[in-house]
This record gives C-alpha cells, structure tokens and sequence, in this order.
C-alpha cells in the first residue's frame, strides 16, 4: 500500500458544480501549480483556468489519463467526472461508461503508477428498493433505480476490489445532495435546492419539480469540501470501509427549504409540479447514519438549514446586485 504524501493531485470533471470548488480548495491547501484540473466539454471559468494546470482530458480514453499523470507526476487522482441521476436516466449507456469506464480508468492507472490513492465520490443514489429510508445505516440493501445509482454501487465495489486485490489505496464516500452558490450543478434530481435560492433571488419565484413534502439529505458545499479533504487525508491504516463512507449534515423538505428562504424573502413564494424527477427522489433516503464516517475519520458537518440560506443569499444578493449573478 502507497503510503506517500498526497502532492500533486489531477482531478477530473473539475468544472463541475463540485470539481470546480473542490479544485479551488485543493490548490489552496496543497499549492496551486500541483493540482491540475481537468474538464472534457463544458468551459472552464476564469478562475479554474487562471488559478493553475488546466487540461482538456477525457476519464473514458485511459491514455488520456495516463498523459496527465505522466507530464505532472500526479501521485492522487480525484475522479470527479460523473453523469448524474436526472441527465443519466436520459442515456444510460453514456452514464455507464463514463461513470464504471472512467473510474476503472483512474483505478487502473493508480495501479499501473502506484499512485498514492484515487478519491471517487459515490452518492445517496446508491439505494433504493428494501433500504429503510430513515438515517439509512452504513450496510443496507443496494438496490438502487437509476442507471447513477447502479454505477454509483458498482463503483464502491470497484473501489474495494482495487483495496482488497492490488492495494490501491481508493476511497469514496456517499454525497447527499449538494447546495452551492459558485457553480450551478448539472443534471441531477437535487439540483432544485440550489435553484431555489437562485430564482429567490432573481424573481422572488420558484416552480419545484418535487412535491413540497420531499425530504432528502443535503448539505452546504464548505461541508462537502471538508468532508472531502478530510476523507483524503485520514489515515488509510484506520480506514475499515473505503468507497462506501455514509455523509450526512441536514435533511429537510422542499416545503421547510421554501419556509426557511421566506424568512429572509418574505414575498417569495414556491410552486410545486412534479416531474420524472420525483420518482428518483422517492427512492431515496430522507436521512442517513453517518457513524462510520464519524468513528473512522472524525467527520462532523459544521451547516444546519438556517446557517446555509443565510450565506447562501448573501452571496447570491451581493452578485445579483453587480448583475452578475450567473457569473
Ligand atoms: C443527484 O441528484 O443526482 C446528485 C446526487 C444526490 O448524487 N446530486
């Protein structure tokens, strides 16, 4: 088992809602010239491109990969690169083989390079049928509904059968959904808990594609960025569980995120018109059993809902006000 520092870090689908934060964050920590972000169709903002290493690389062409790895002595790969639920129920087969095709990419070339490790996020999407959906425990059923959730599962195995038979170090853990106020996310089914704040803002108004009485595990993207740089830097030797870590912080209904937004826009209202979405967050959990994550390496979530919307609105006040608040 590689037991190097962590140094120069490649993470791919950076440009994504997640990727692009989570880069910022890594080169402030482990220096910008030695975390090289990676993108394969969407454009890359200003700051991503300008802050450090940016290369066009797509996870599903090995080769590609190995190119990165081999010009910048990438030692961990964060595989960020993901077709999410919504947009993957519309090509499943895309969703595949970016999802299990690129990840096994990234383990290979660990393996290969005797990399220090790869971080692959897996998610809530891994459950489904036969899961209890109240603080669902660290093992349960993994039935999950969508072709996401299914390569989500078949990732954490991947990650652990590249643990048990080569030694790679690989590592994963279960993302709720994730609110942010940088990078809009892209495709998945709990994207209305960031546009919410967004159409707040910009027209006091939001139609929600969830019944109001939807509750699912969520989280602000400070917690998912520590969450993250904590789970990479934790001690593999007391790591029990490797691609499967369960991550909670707060779980609320979009009806109690509505209320919450109201408080500060009181004349904001919120619609609610279902759409194929709803069937995906129905099989989801409303809350999840992060002891193991807690236990193994000390995560503890810092955000509560009134916490995230009162920052949230105002970063998002303050660039609506510049007219800039798309960026
Ligand atoms: C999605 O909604 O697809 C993602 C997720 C929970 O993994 N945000």
């Amino acid at each position: 088992m590689a037991k190097k520092k962590i140094k120069n870090i490649l993470v791919t689908g950076s440009v994504g809602q997640i990727g692009s934060e989570l880069t910022m964050a890594l080169r402030e920590k482990y220096g910008a010239g030695n975390v090289v972000a990676a993108g394969n169709r969407s454009k890359p903002s200003d700051a991503l491109k300008n802050s450090g290493p940016f290369e066009w690389a797509d996870v599903t062409d090995i080769m590609q990969i190995v190119d990165v790895v081999r010009r910048y002595k990438i030692d961990t790969i964060v595989n960020m690169s993901a077709l999410l639920s919504a947009v993957g129920e519309k090509n499943p087969q895309l969703c595949w083989d970016v999802n299990i095709n690129g990840l096994i990419n990234t383990l290979e070339v660990a393996r290969i390079f005797e990399l220090n490790q790869v971080l692959c996020p897996s998610s809530i999407a891994v459950w489904g049928d036969g899961a209890p959906l109240e603080n669902t425990p660290q093992e349960t059923v993994l039935k999950p509904k969508t072709m996401y959730g299914v390569t989500k599962v078949a990732g954490e195995l991947l990650c652990d059968y590249y643990v048990r038979r080569y030694g790679v170090d690989a590592r994963g853990l279960r993302y709720p959904g994730i609110i942010s106020a940088e990078t809009l996310p892209g495709g998945g089914t709990t994207d209305y808990a960031v546009w919410i704040y967004y159409k707040a803002v910009e027209e006091n108004k939001y139609q929600c594609f969830v019944r109001e009485d939807t509750r699912l595990p969520m989280m602000y993207m400070p917690d998912c960025l520590k969450a993250t740089i904590d789970l990479m830097e934790a001690d593999f030797k007391k790591l029990k569980h490797h691609g499967d870590f369960n991550l909670g912080a707060m779980s609320f209904s979009a009806g109690q995120l509505a209320a919450n937004i109201k408080k500060h826009i009181p004349e904001f209202t919120a619609t609610y018109v279902p759409d194929d979405r709803q069937k995906i967050a129905d099989s989801w959990p409303s809350s999840v059993d992060d002891s193991a994550a807690r236990k193994e390496w000390g995560w503890n979530p810092s955000y509560d809902l009134d916490a995230m919307t009162k920052d949230m609105l105002a970063k998002l006040q303050k660039r609506f006000k510049k007219g800039k608040l798309y960026g």
